[in-house]
């Protein structure tokens, strides 16, 4: 079959996927946001849908003061004996634990806590045995891939932590799967780091607990040597087989802006790569040790068309559309066309706790994002958001003058309000149609007031690139009010589009 990569747009960092029967699930990070852990289904590998978040109760995702960055770091998602576990980190309220459900399409245990240290936890079963490696320090302070036994009663330690592998030499040794493929144990890790010099390595042995041999071939893959292409930082991936017997990785990459342009803004997206078992065992991977935009594989499988539109009605809140960390309710009147956003003093540039904002993802460098605005006591509009201390915003907002439509630019210590219009009196009780478009390199910001255009101008893309921002995620599109004139202060937002 013939595909295209990414197969999952936009910000969806360090995939882990399980099959069970016919059926594939797919998770990856969400750092400050929530719900947590995205959750996807698929009957193929290349097409996805979103059946919800495995974290969506505050119980299981305290974010308070979790930062850009904080918060959830990589899952793993595995089945075993009819039940599924999802293992990860908050690296800012209590590091790494696990949860479980019995129905996929259902609610998640709260948090059991692993008293282990170490980032990027997975889990491997034998039997009625139960074993958790993360990257870490072992029992007697060496650091590596490390591995103990795990009671999945109570998340203690039944065995201690050992150091199974040390890696190829690379910097950042993370994101450790392992598997037993036949009597070979396969330890699937990354190295490089998450930008430009990552990369996918393997070790095998005859033992659960090691020694490891690394793989001669190693890295299996990388697009680090492959200058002026678009994808780079190919690593994080997780292994599967298709019900034929078809091995594939799955793992996350980026897309620079341009082939030369070394600055990307839709985050760490799901990327898929056959992969086989040369004679000695060892895998060879995607084409050539690289992952390209346009893929052959076994299989018959049809991809869908990537171009997507999205509205109010095909959109729920907690599945495409989530919050900065742990939201207040009573700020959000949602209803089947038209939500209302009450702001508070916690702006969109808060670290601590939670603004008034949704987001959805940017998965596509074209895009249309729109909306219309009605209500001018508080500050109110779209955001271009990467970081707290890196957005762009469209708004509408109270002055002694009367209604001000404005563009911001917030770039750390540099903010610029520009293109102030103070709107007609007779205007400013009316409707108020923002837009954003979005290109590879610039980000368009209109708006339309009864009849009337206004341009408010261009700004560039690559500011709100994790290159700038130095974070984990990836450019979220919102909506947003704050700073309320008044305490009955309500935006009301209707007829959203998003279309790329
Ligand atoms: C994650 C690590 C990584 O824990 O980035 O790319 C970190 N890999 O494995 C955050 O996503």
């Amino acid at each position: 079959m013939k595909y295209h990569n990414p197969i999952i747009p936009g910000f969806h960092p360090d995939p882990s996927v399980c099959r069970v029967g016919d059926t594939y699930y797919l998770v990856t990070s969400s750092f400050n946001y929530f719900p947590g852990v995205p959750l996807f289904e698929s009957k193929d590998l290349l097409n996805w849908h979103q059946i919800g978040h495995v974290l969506n109760r505050k119980e299981q995702l305290p974010l308070a003061t979790s930062s850009t960055s904080g918060g959830i770091y990589a899952p793993t998602i595995r089945y075993h004996q009819g039940r599924f576990y999802m293992v990860t980190t908050n690296v800012d309220h209590g590091g790494n634990f696990f949860v479980w459900t019995d129905d996929i399409h259902g609610a998640w245990s709260d948090p059991i806590w692993v008293d282990q240290d170490g980032i990027d936890p997975s889990f491997y079963f034998e039997g009625d045995h139960a074993y958790f490696m993360s990257n870490g320090t072992d029992d007697d302070g060496v650091n590596g891939i490390v591995q103990c036994e795990l009671d999945l009663t109570i998340g203690r330690k039944l065995s201690p932590t050992r150091c199974i592998w040390q890696g190829n030499g690379g910097r950042y040794l993370e994101g450790p799967h392992l598997y037993q493929i036949g009597k070979t144990y396969y330890l699937l890790a990354s190295e490089g780091g998450t930008e430009y010099g990552h990369m996918m390595v393997m070790a095998k042995s005859d033992q659960l607990a090691g020694p490891y041999l690394s793989d001669p071939h190693n890295p299996i893959l990388t697009n680090r040597d492959l200058g002026g292409y678009q994808i780079q930082g190919c690593g994080h991936a997780d292994l599967v087989d298709d019900p034929q017997g078809n091995w594939w990785l799955i793992h996350l990459a980026f897309r620079q802006l341009d082939q030369y342009i070394q600055h990307h803004i839709t985050g760490r997206e799901v990327y898929l790569v056959p992969a086989t078992f040369d004679e000695s065992g060892w895998l060879q991977a995607g084409d050539q040790g690289t992952t390209r935009a346009e893929m052959t594989g076994p299989g018959q499988a049809l991809q869908q068309d990537q171009h997507r539109r999205f509205d109010f009605t095909n959109t729920t809140i907690g599945q495409e559309w989530v919050y900065l960390r742990n939201l207040e309710l009573a700020n959000y009147r949602i209803d089947q066309d038209t939500w209302q956003l009450h702001g508070t003093d916690v702006t969109i540039d808060n670290t601590q706790t939670s603004p008034t904002a949704l987001f959805v993802r940017q998965d596509e460098l074209d895009f249309t994002y729109a909306v219309t605005l009605t209500g001018a006591a508080q500050e109110a509009g779209i955001t271009v958001y990467m970081s707290e201390n890196q957005h762009y915003e469209l708004l509408v907002r109270p002055t002694d003058h009367g209604v001000e439509l404005l563009r911001r630019l917030s770039l750390g210590d540099l903010v610029q309000e520009d293109h102030q219009i103070i709107l007609p009196s007779s205007a400013s009780p009316q409707p108020v149609r923002l837009t954003v478009t979005g290109s590879n390199y610039h980000y368009g910001f209109s708006a339309t007031v009864a009849g009337k255009q206004y341009d408010l101008g261009q700004a560039q893309t690559k500011y709100l690139s994790s290159e700038v921002a130095g974070n984990f995620t990836g450019v979220m599109l919102g909506l947003f009010a704050q700073k309320p004139a008044a305490t009955s202060a309500w935006s009301t937002f209707s007829d959203w589009r998003y279309q790329y």
